[in-house]
């Protein structure tokens, strides 16, 4: 079995990560590598961002027979020319809460009609192979921003977020429904379509 290294500190993300790959690869998160550090994103686009977070877990893992992946994710709305965007986490600033972003975002289009809520949900996945290639691949889904919370599952904007093809709002999905159909879930098949390939 092959090992994957999650270059991420978001625990939400790494359940999703581990439930879509977990079958055919031996998922493991930094805390399972004692990998305790800040990276700092500070790229200018998720691509940016995602090849910065698997950068940074590099030299940790010198010599080892392991896939790093890590992923930049973000809500991007129309009517808001993009935003929140890369900012996604810190939405109502440093160290915002899921809340905090949700609450900010549903003051922000408190007005704009249903006919302009449009956003896209947006993941790109960075990955370094264990001969030291970098490969992304994206994931992007669109839908509409809801007018109050619907559901109470997933984590993020889930509560907000209209997927467009299903009709349905991530929040209102299980996590097994969200993982099948959503941005990360489209980046996520890219991605093994890749490893199928080189592994
Ligand atoms: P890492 O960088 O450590 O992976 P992060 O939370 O900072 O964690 P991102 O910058 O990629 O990760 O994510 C930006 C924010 O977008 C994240 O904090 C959530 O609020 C939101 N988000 C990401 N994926 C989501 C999803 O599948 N559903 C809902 N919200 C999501």
């Amino acid at each position: 079995m092959r090992t994957i290294l999650l270059a991420t500190a978001n625990q939400d993300k790494a359940k999703e990560l581990k439930a879509m790959l977990g079958a055919d690869f031996e998922v493991l998160t930094m805390k399972d590598f004692g990998i305790d550090i800040d990276i700092i994103e500070d790229g200018l686009s998720y691509e940016a961002n995602a090849l910065i977070k698997v950068r940074a877990l590099q030299p940790y893992v010198i010599g080892k027979d392991l896939v790093i992946m890590g992923d930049d994710s973000g809500l991007s709305v129309d009517c808001l020319n993009g935003a929140p965007g890369i900012y996604s986490a810190r939405y109502a600033g440093d160290n915002a809460s899921y809340t905090d972003n949700n609450k900010k975002l549903l003051k922000e289009m408190a007005d704009v009609p249903e006919d302009q809520r449009g956003a896209a949900f947006i993941t790109v996945i960075a990955m370094i192979l264990a001969d030291g290639q970098e490969r992304c691949c994206e994931g992007l889904v669109r839908g509409k921003i809801a007018f109050d919370y619907c559901g109470a599952g997933g984590f993020g904007y889930d509560p907000l977020f209209i997927h467009e093809e299903s009709g349905r709002c991530y929040g209102e999905m299980t996590k097994a429904e969200k993982n099948q159909l959503s941005h990360r879930a489209v980046a996520v098949e890219k991605a093994r379509e890749i490893l199928k390939q080189v592994l």
